[in-house]
Order: structure tokens, then sequence, then C-alpha cells
């Protein structure tokens, strides 16, 4: 599917390996890489597989493989080498230098799709972040033949090595980045403060990325928030209000999605584009059911969210693309085996209002809808309520207002002398 014929992109080969009882299926995850490498504008002209006992120092595959690899790529003018698994520093080069061709790991490949996706500065900077922080635990072999003793002349300090030299830059350049990380933040979070106020309950989609959190994004918001069939076309989270059917309105917000094997440095730099996450009431798994592997996704989401510090939240889980799952049993199933989920299809609309109406149930925990009878006289108390409730009605009789609002505990307790109470 993905072996196009452009000619002017870069070619690259791809090599995953087998090791023992791999855990998930290894030609899924090589699947994945060539979306990856597709995401990431470049052309796949082979795939392979190299079964392994164990990784070699060296090369990582063996001496053999590799220069079988090496014959693979001239003959189908590959100019890259992209591995399934990280490699190590030295394994990269010992690769480069026997293939002759530029040699990449998936972490690099991800690292690239979101420094080319990356569109607002704060983006910009964790991707920056993200990139030398990989760079520099792999600075002590890479450049080692410049580590010699330099003495104490310009810059660098008595007896510095370039080595110790370059990794100081790199040191010098991510504080910067954090420091200037630190500043943005600052400022979105003032914004976020403003929005908060309001009151409304938030809801982040979460899922694995293509699962289709964007499209559902679109489908409650009415937004036109870009939707892709590729890896991570999301990197900016969005954030837009939903009035659910009883006139509850909701925060909803679109993130960027998880893979299996994350980069660390990506979980690390993301961790605050996610504390959009950490901030959300409640999370909306997507899940992509017509996927084959969407059970092994949704594992690497669970365990993404526990890693972000946010796994104890209410979660709604959303089966989306029923339009394309084959197996009806299947969706049955699945609904059985978790109460409270539901099948969706962002594409066509199915099952989206059995959704809005669970996601108005699962909210009501923590919006009570009441009753209030308000003095007319009490006009900034009527005010208050109207921002920081979802009032749904309002009628006004003799000196009183009749208001009935869905809120929030906290305003709950302020208002609670004016509660109508049903014998
Ligand atoms: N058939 C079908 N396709 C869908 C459905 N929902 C989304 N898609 C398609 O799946 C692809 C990915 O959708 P997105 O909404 O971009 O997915 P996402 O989860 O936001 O992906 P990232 O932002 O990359 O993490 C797009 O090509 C959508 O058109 C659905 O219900 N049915
Ligand atoms: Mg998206």
């Amino acid at each position: 599917m993905y072996l196009t014929s452009s000619s002017h992109r870069e070619r690259a080969l791809l090599v995953g390996s087998c090791r023992g009882s791999a855990l998930w299926d290894i030609a899924e995850s090589l699947d994945e890489l060539c979306q990856l490498a597709s995401s990431a504008g470049i052309q796949v002209v082979e795939t392979c597989i190299q079964r392994l006992e164990r990784p070699t120092a060296p090369f990582y595959i063996g001496k053999g493989k590799a220069r079988e690899i090496a014959q693979q790529c001239s003959k189908k003018q590959a100019s890259s080498i992209i591995f399934d698994d990280e490699l190590s520093p030295a394994q990269g080069r010992n690769l480069e230098y026997i293939t002759n061709c530029k040699v990449l790991d998936r972490t690099q490949l991800i690292l690239d799709i979101f420094a080319q996706r990356a569109r607002t500065r704060e983006g910009c900077l964790q991707i920056e972040l993200a990139q030398l922080q990989y760079l520099l635990p792999r600075l002590t072999r890479m450049w080692l033949h410049l580590s010699r003793q330099t003495g104490g002349i310009g810059t660098r300090g008595p007896g510095e090595t370039q080595l110790e030299a370059d990794r100081r830059r790199v040191q010098e350049r991510i504080a910067k980045l954090e420091r200037e990380l630190a500043a943005v933040r600052k400022n979105r979070f003032i914004q976020r403060g403003g929005r908060l106020k309001k009151n409304w309950p938030v809801a982040a989609l979460i899922g694995y990325t293509n699962a289709g959190k964007s499209s559902l994004f679109n489908r409650l918001t009415g937004s036109e928030v870009i939707t892709e069939d590729k890896l991570f076309a999301t990197l900016d989270p969005t954030t837009r209000q939903v009035l659910l059917p009883s006139r509850q309105k909701v925060l909803l917000i679109d993130t960027v999605g998880f893979i299996r094997k994350l980069p660390y440095t990506l979980i690390d730099a993301f961790k605050a584009t996610l504390e959009e996450t950490q901030l959300a009431d409640l999370l909306i798994h997507v899940v992509d059911l017509s996927h084959p592997g969407y059970y092994e996704q949704m594992a690497a989401v669970d365990s993404t969210i526990k890693e972000l510090g946010v796994g104890g939240k209410q979660v709604v889980l959303v089966f989306n693309k029923v339009d394309c799952v084959r197996n009806p049993e299947l969706i049955q199933t699945q609904l059985r085996r978790y109460p409270g989920s539901v099948a969706v299809s962002a594409y066509t609309g199915i099952g989206i209002d059995a959704f809005l109406q669970q996601l108005e149930m699962d909210l009501s925990t923590w919006r009570l809808k009441v009753e209030y009878q308000i003095p007319l006289a009490e006009s900034a108390l009527l005010a208050e309520l109207h921002r920081g409730g979802c009032v749904s009605s309002a009628y006004y009789k003799d000196e009183f207002a009749l208001v009935t609002a869905y809120i929030s505990p906290a305003l709950r307790q302020r208002f609670l002398s004016f509660e109508v109470t049903h014998q």
C-alpha cells in the first residue's frame, strides 16, 4: 500500500527484527514503521525482517545481513535505512559505514515527523528540545574522534576536550530551550486560567494516532481541524465547546496521538502539551476498532496514560470506525466487555447520539442538575449563576427567579442556601 513510485521522494529500506517470542507481531510493527515513513514523506522501497537471538554489538544485525542490506539498497537506489528498534550510536555509525546509507531508527523517524509538523512556537521548541535530548547521550561515542585534549584556548575551559565542549553547547541550548518553553507555557497558563474560570467540565480526546480523534472532534464541534490518513496529523491541542442534548456545555480538547514505543524524550517533551489532558475531568479514549491491532493500541494508550500520570481519571471508551468493521459480532463483544463503552463512526455519524448520552451520564457525577430560587434583588448572584453554571431554564415568579442549572461541586457550595428541595 505504501510502496508508491514517486521519483523525488527520499527512498528507504526498512528493517525489523524478530527476537524470540515477540510481544506483538513484528509484521504489524513493520507495517506501522511503513506508515510512519510514509507520513514523513519517505518512499519505502523494501522491507525486511531479521531473525535475531539477540542483537549483536557492532551492527545490531549480523555483519553478513548488513552487507546483504547494503546490496539491496544499491539495487533499489535507497539512500536511507530505517530500523524498527533503537540503535546504539556505535551501531548506527557502523551500519552507515558498511552500507554507505543514512541510518535511522524509529525514534529518529518519529522525531522527524514531529519536527515537520510543528507549527506553534511551543511545538517547535518542544521538538528541538526532544531532538537535543535524544542527541546528548549519543554525543559520548559518536564524536569520539574529536575528543582530544585541546588546552585552555578561547571559550573552552582548561583541559577540556572537544567532546565536552560539544556536550556543553548542547546542554546550554537545552537549558535555553527549557527557559523559553517555561515562558511560553506561563502565557498559555494565564489564557487557560481565564477559560477554566467558566467552570465547564473539560473532556480530552485521547488515543492511538490515526484512531479518528480529530474526526470525532470535528463532528462534535463542527470544526475543521486537520484529519488525515497519516500518523501524527495533530500536534497541537485544540479546544472547543460542545453543547450536550441537555444543554450542558463541555470543553472538548483534541490532542496529539500516542504510539507504541513512543520515544521517552517525546513523552517528556509533550507532558506539558498534554497538561491539557491532566486538567481534564474526563478522558475520551478513541479506539480504531477496524484496525487489526486495536487491542495492542488500546494497551499502548493505557500505559502512556499511566506514564503521563493521569491513570486515575474517568475514561469513556469510544470504539470508532465501526462503518469499516466487517464482523458486527466484534462490536457487540467489545461493548459487552467494556460496560459504558460506545461504538461510533465519526465518518458516518452512527452512534454519535448514544455517545453524547453516555458523555452526559459520565459527567453527571461531576456536574449536577439543581433548581434554585433566588431573590430578584440578588442580581449579582443571578449573574454569577449564569456565568458559572449552565442554566437550562429560568423564569420569574413574584420576587424570585426560578432557575434550573448544571453546576459544579464548587459552585454548588456557594449557592447551597438557594436550592429548591422537592419533598
Ligand atoms: N471509515 C472511517 N474512517 C475514519 C473514521 N474516523 C476517522 N477516519 C479516518 O481515519 C483517518 C485518521 O483520522 P484523524 O481524525 O486524523 O485521526 P487522529 O486520531 O486525529 O490522528 P492523529 O492526529 O494523527 O493522531 C482519516 O483518514 C479519517 O478520515 C470513521 O469513523 N470511519
Ligand atoms: Mg488528530
